[in-house]
């Protein structure tokens, strides 16, 4: 029966066929989706996070200041398409001062468990590391501890618990642009405290030499967790960011049933080659119906603009099958 994508129906998400090539990604033909001039004084709009819910889509959207501060900002859209984005930044309540007090925050990720959206962002608390909040509404926005000790970016929740605790994906870093980097798996009862560590995966060769983290949330399908994530080589003018997929066993997602040995989408438009940091696709989130199969990628181009690009569970799969390392 092949794949199946196993959650919510969404027959109006966005969508484009796939043109004639064999290509397992194909992009937007109007990208680039969201750009600065989407919020006064914004220098760049990239690396963001959707959801679908009731009203449409609500999504949590890295804006990087003229002063070059990073700053995540709610927005809302009726088709996905065009989005309507807060002029002010997220403040996130909480009562601890030490937790909300705001440096920087960048690269969300959000998803839907269990009663409330959880939004995951790489947090600076004396360097980057695994900021967690949640939000009912897109409109208030609670902050929870940190989930690890700096530095630490890409955390990515996986959208339901597993063997009854919260998962996360993450990648220890150091404080600067971190020349390496594996996808760790590790495990909460309460969204505070994370531990039971695993290791997921590790950079290889070419397009994945140098680094690699997980990308948007984990997609629960019948034959394993679809992550999509990128992968980092050092060319001779600096780091390459493309996107690959993987197969993670659905209890044990520390386990890669198959992993891709070629990408799945690498930086060849000129909004993805021109930008503030040239040369990088860099997907944070994806939408999906279990009807059909089709998914959306959300992702950064060139640390400049948001672009959105089309597949299906059905091409992935089919793709790993052939150009897998397992
Ligand atoms: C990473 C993060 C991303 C960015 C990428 C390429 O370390 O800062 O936000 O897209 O580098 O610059």
């Amino acid at each position: 029966m092949g794949i199946r994508i196993i959650g919510q129906k969404l027959p109006d998400l966005p969508w484009e066929e796939r043109p004639g090539n064999d290509d397992p990604v194909w992009r937007y033909t109007k990208n680039p989706i969201i750009t600065r001039e989407a919020i006064k004084g914004a220098n760049s709009i990239f690396n963001s996070a959707v959801v679908a819910d009731k009203n449409g889509y609500s999504g949590v959207f890295r804006a990087d200041t003229k002063e070059l501060i990073m700053q995540l900002h709610a927005g809302r859209s009726r088709d996905g398409l065009s989005w309507k984005i807060d002029q002010k930044r997220i403040e996130f309540q909480s009562e601890e001062p030490e937790i909300s007090y705001f440096i920087y925050g960048y690269d969300p990720r959000v998803v839907w468990i269990e009663d409330r959206y959880y939004i995951t962002w790489c947090n600076g608390y004396y360097g980057p590391t695994i900021g967690v909040g949640y939000t009912y509404d897109f409109k208030n926005f609670y902050q929870l501890e940190n989930a690890f000790l700096p530095f630490n970016r890409n955390g990515v929740l996986f959208p339901r618990k597993i063997n009854g605790k919260f998962a996360m994906l993450s990648r220890p870093s150091d404080n600067g642009h971190t020349p390496f980097g594996d996808i760790f798996y590790s495990e909460s009862p309460d969204m505070i405290h994370w531990g039971c560590h695993r290791h997921v995966m590790s950079p290889t060769t070419g397009w994945q030499s140098t680094k690699v983290g997980a990308g948007p949330v984990p997609i629960e399908t019948s034959e394993g967790w679809l992550l999509i994530y990128h992968g980092v080589w050092t060319s001779c003018n600096g780091f390459v960011y493309s996107a690959g997929v993987a197969l993670l066993d659905l209890e044990k997602p520390w386990k890669v049933i198959k992993r891709s040995k070629h990408y799945i989408l690498n930086p060849r438009m000129l909004y993805e080659n021109v930008g503030d940091v040239p040369n990088v696709i860099f997907p944070c989130a994806s939408i999906q119906d279990a009807d059909t199969g089709r998914i959306a990628i959300y992702y950064g181009a060139a640390d400049t603009v948001t672009a959105l690009a089309f597949t299906t569970a059905g091409v992935l799969y089919d793709f790993l099958e052939e150009f897998s390392y397992r």
